[in-house]
């Protein structure tokens, strides 16, 4: 899978394509996964097209504590009072597919560890 900045997701971003958005706001967008794992499951983005976690740097610092903020602002939004995971795949052997950073809510049962 190619590496660029302008994905699936900028789209989503730019309401260019639907999606079911739960919350929104200047840094980071939230909507449900097309492909759920999970009774819940929520991709949590930021609007700054980052590729990866691995592409992150120093001064993203504020933005990536943001978006675990939203995290947790979201799965309180829907209920995940029970808890949920969290999951960010970096890289190809990370299972990434969509090279636009992006955080995995995943609730709504049990989960199983070790993952996949
Ligand atoms: P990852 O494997 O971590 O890169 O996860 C990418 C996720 O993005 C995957 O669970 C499916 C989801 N996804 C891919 N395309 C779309 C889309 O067009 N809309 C929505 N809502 N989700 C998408």
């Amino acid at each position: 899978m190619s590496e660029t900045t302008e994905t699936i997701f900028s789209k989503i971003i730019r309401r260019e394509i639907p999606a079911d958005i739960v919350y929104e706001d200047d840094l980071a967008l939230a909507f449900r996964d097309i492909q759920p794992q999970a009774p819940v499951h929520i991709l949590v983005i930021p609007k700054k097209a980052i590729a990866k976690l691995a592409d992150a740097e120093s001064h993203d610092h504020a933005l990536l504590g943001h978006l675990l903020l939203t995290v947790k602002r979201v799965a309180e939004k829907v209920g995940l009072e029970n808890g949920y995971r969290v999951v960010i795949n970096s890289g190809a052997d990370g299972g990434q597919t969509v090279y636009h950073l992006h955080l995995h809510i995943l609730g709504g049962r049990e989960m199983k560890w070790p993952p996949g």
